[in-house]
């Protein structure tokens, strides 16, 4: 990718469109008061000096993308403080000088004049937001949160935490601390419409809900993919930036990629081998698989595992046959992709958010995790491995190790993961009197309106609160509920060291980027608004925890992440330094993971490694009573774009121009037997919601399966002015939050629908 240019303004006209829900959308904020900046005249730089002479004032700045889990290096041309070019960085160890679309718009979001800069009030009256000072805005707050724990208790507050907290510093190092000093039960977050399945797996199976075995993909000869889409999601619980010249070695070296998905995806296309699978029915063609190796001798277990005779009896019942039955998948090729992997010089299984998010989630995430284990993969070079990154948060405890069931939602019963419960679950928590009824929110840097089951009345529910505030950048479909939104300082306006991603990595590497811009007087950072959040809220509570807790509470939450990461590094002992990474801005390499670490890295208590966890075994009763399909049922599923952020960056034009990506894919005979046609618009109907949307024949789709992008549908949210105009419905409008993995993560995929003319 060489020359990015750009022509800001102009955005393109788009036709008007009204998507109609079945119940009506609640009124929009009226009056959201733009502050019109002019944006700085953008040039976009380029590697041919010839396109993009840099001017006398031109600075360049190494930077990084937050955006997703690749973590890429970046270099930036700054002219008259506004970010004039964005490059991938060549020097950067990991990810090479990769780049994508999203990349380059990370100066869109900078200068984005919707983007938030100060504290805003929602007056309830006119629904009108206005900017208010710092000060105010930690005061409203802190008494609106007191004052609900005071007279209702600490349950009453509900918080969800959205994705980009696992890209921010200041979010790892203090929101957490936010959330600990408040003690709700009511804590949820994006962790269970994602992968929840893939850390209550690590937490059974090895000890800790974040030693997650990660793809070797550098060097591995057979890569066996369900549900991920990493063409256009570079990755993820897999930080894999240059996803296709990465996946070009691999074919280049003589290895091979296999991919199971019920859409010939941007993945499928480039594989080796694409399979069709009925969505939902990964876990019996997975089963199937273990089922193969047992018969044919070749299951085995490392000496520091115990169940392996438990899992053979669990297996048992799962054939090729029935798998066939159940997921369309030929039981032939179940055979012989089983014995690929087993016999492959160092091969991995991986499945991701098409198997997650799924009704048998955690049952795919064990069965995966089992065909690495038992085909002598986990922990070999070439199969999936363990990171040993600079900052271990396994190894040293910074991230607990997880526990399940510890407590369960008040209305549904369901059992909480690591301290949080079903975001399925928080819009009857809300709606539902009684004692520990959710009456306050607080959302940080997350929008489940859009991104969490039957959004659309969960959006309903957010408007009838008590009291919300949200740490956002963006009046979005979820704050716009909010009467306090705390903007912190941009990506690009703050210290960066990726806690988690580093610790996912396919290689171990170590990177500290400094603050690109200051971040000016009147902003505050994440960690700051935090901060004062809670020590503020403590203060207003009628029974403060006791003096030495609050001690330690404002000592943790006034040490800046910079200062902590400093600390963790020389605590780690591991040569990696803050002055030594300060010193090599684009990252050090730490080399390729490293093979037979186990059983010392395992974090069970007895260090043995848990094949058979009850949890699942008793899980596979129930996968055991599902019917096969029936005949003509219509099963939905959802799509990432190379081009979207989940449901956040619609506002750059950057990234909406073009050919429109909102359509409902539907597989032309599908079309034909209910005498549709491309384009047309219809109408699609699940049991929780109804919307209408134009559909696009394809013959990349499974028959029989029809396909929607998630984060779409900002018709309901005038707050940022331009994705309020992309095209497009929410398919979270369809998804039903009764459908849940035992885990309590979504199944957001295969809900059943059915579509109609309009
Ligand atoms: N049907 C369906 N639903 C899905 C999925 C799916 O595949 N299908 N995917 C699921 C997955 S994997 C995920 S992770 C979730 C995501 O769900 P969420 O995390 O709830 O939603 P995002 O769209 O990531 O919204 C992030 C918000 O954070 C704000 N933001 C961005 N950067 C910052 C920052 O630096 N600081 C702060 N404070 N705020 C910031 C943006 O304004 C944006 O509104 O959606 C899930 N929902
Ligand atoms: N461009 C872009 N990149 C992103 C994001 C984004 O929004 N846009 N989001 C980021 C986030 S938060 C995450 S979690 C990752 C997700 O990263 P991925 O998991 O790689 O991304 P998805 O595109 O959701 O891939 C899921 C795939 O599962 C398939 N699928 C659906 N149902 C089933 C099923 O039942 N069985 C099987 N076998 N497959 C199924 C879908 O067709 C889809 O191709 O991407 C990250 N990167
Ligand atoms: S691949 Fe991800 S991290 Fe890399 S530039 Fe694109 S959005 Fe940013
Ligand atoms: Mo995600």
């Amino acid at each position: 990718m060489c020359c990015l240019r750009v022509h800001r303004g102009g955005r393109a006209a788009r036709p008007d469109r009204t998507f109609h829900h079945h119940r009506p959308p609640s009124p929009p904020p009226q009056g959201w008061r733009r502050v019109a900046r002019p944006l700085p005249a953008a040039r976009w730089a380029c590697e041919d000096p010839r396109v993009a002479a840099p001017s006398p004032n031109s600075q360049t700045k190494i930077g990084v993308c937050n955006l997703c889990e690749a973590i890429c290096g970046l270099v930036l041309t700054i002219e008259d403080g506004a970010v004039t070019g964005v490059r991938g960085n060549p020097d950067d160890p990991l990810s090479r000088g990769h780049i994508c679309p999203k990349g380059v718009a990370i100066a869109d979001i900078h200068a984005d004049p919707d983007r938030l800069r100060r504290p805003v009030r929602r007056d309830r009256a006119t629904g009108e937001f206005h900017e208010i000072a710092w000060r105010e805005a930690i005061d409203v707050v802190s008494t609106n949160l007191a004052a609900t724990i005071n007279a209702h208790g600490r349950d009453a507050i509900g918080i969800y935490l959205g994705n980009p907290n696992v890209h921010s510093l200041g979010s790892m190092t203090h929101g957490i601390g936010l959330v600990k000093a408040l003690r709700t039960k009511n804590t949820f977050s994006a962790t269970s419409v994602d992968q929840l399945p893939h850390q209550l797996m690590a937490h059974l199976m090895f000890g800790h809900q974040l030693l997650l075995p990660i793809p070797d993909i550098d060097r591995t000869s057979y890569f066996l993919v369900f549900g991920a889409n990493p063409m256009a999601s570079n990755g993820s619980l897999m930080t894999v930036p240059d996803f296709p010249a990465r996946l070009r070695e691999l074919k280049r070296r003589g290895g091979r990629m296999v991919v199971f998905d019920p859409r010939r995806t941007e993945t499928a296309k480039v594989a080796t081998e694409h399979h069709f699978v009925r969505p939902g029915t990964d876990a019996w063609v997975l089963l199937a698989m273990l089922n193969v190796l047992f018969a044919d001798g070749l299951a085995m277990a490392p000496a520091y595992a115990d169940g392996l005779a438990d899992v053979e009896a669990a297996v048992a019942h799962f054939t090729p046959a029935l798998a066939e039955r159940m997921s369309g998948v030929p039981a032939t090729e179940i055979e012989r992709i089983a014995l690929e992997l087993a016999t492959a010089e160092g091969g991995v299984a991986y499945g991701r958010v098409g198997v997650s998010t799924h009704e048998f989630g955690t049952v795919c995430q064990w069965a995966v995790n089992l065909l690495n284990i038992l085909t002598g993969n986990l922990d070999r070079v070439g199969g999936a491995m363990f990171t040993s990154p600079a900052i271990d948060v396994v190894g040293t405890g910074l991230v607990g190790r997880g526990h399940h069931d510890a407590w369960r939602s008040r209305v549904r019963d369901l059992p909480e993961t690591a301290g949080e419960l079903p975001v399925s679950a928080l819009r009857e928590e809300i709606t539902t009197p009684g004692p520990g009824q959710v009456r306050a929110m607080l959302t940080l840097s997350g929008n489940p309106v859009l991104s969490t089951p039957d959004g659309a009345r969960l959006d309903e529910a957010l408007a009838g609160l008590d009291f919300m505030a949200a740490v956002d950048i963006y009046v979005n479909e979820t704050t716009r509920h909010a009467d306090v939104i705390l903007p912190p300082a941009g990506a690009l306006e703050r210290d960066h060291y990726d806690l988690i991603f580093q610790t996912l990595a396919v290689r171990n590497t170590a990177r500290f980027t400094p603050a690109v811009f200051d971040k000016g007087e009147d902003t505050r950072h994440d960690w700051q608004i935090y901060r004062d959040v809670a020590l503020a809220t403590i203060a207003k509570l009628d029974r403060k925890p006791p003096l030495k807790a609050r001690a330690v509470l404002r000592a943790r939450m006034t040490l800046s992440p910079t200062r902590l990461v400093g600390l963790l590094l020389a605590r780690a002992r591991n040569g990696v330094t803050l002055r030594k990474l300060r010193a090599n801005p684009s990252g050090l390499d730490l080399g390729p993971l490293q093979p037979d670490l186990l059983p010392d890295r395992l974090r069970t208590r007895d260090h043995r490694l848990a094949l058979a966890p009850p949890l699942v075994l008793t899980d596979l009763a129930r996968l055991g009573a599902v019917e096969p399909p029936a005949e003509g049922e219509l099963l939905l599923i959802g799509r990432r774009h190379k081009q979207d952020c989940n449901s956040w960056m619609h506002n750059t034009e950057r990234l909406t121009r073009g050919k429109a990506r909102h359509h409902l894919l539907m597989h032309p005979d599908d079309l034909a037997q209910r005498s549709l046609s491309d384009g047309e618009l219809v109408t699609v109907t699940s049991r929780v919601g109804t919307v209408q949307v134009e559909v696009a024949s394809t013959d990349d789709m499974m028959p029989g399966v029809v396909s929607l992008p998630h984060g779409y549908g900002h018709a309901r949210n005038p707050g940022m002015t331009h994705a309020a105009e992309v095209p497009g419905v929410s398919i979270n409008d369809l998804t039903d939050p009764e459908r849940l993995d035992v885990s309590g993560n979504a199944a957001l995929s295969g809900v059943p629908v059915t579509v109609t003319a309009h």
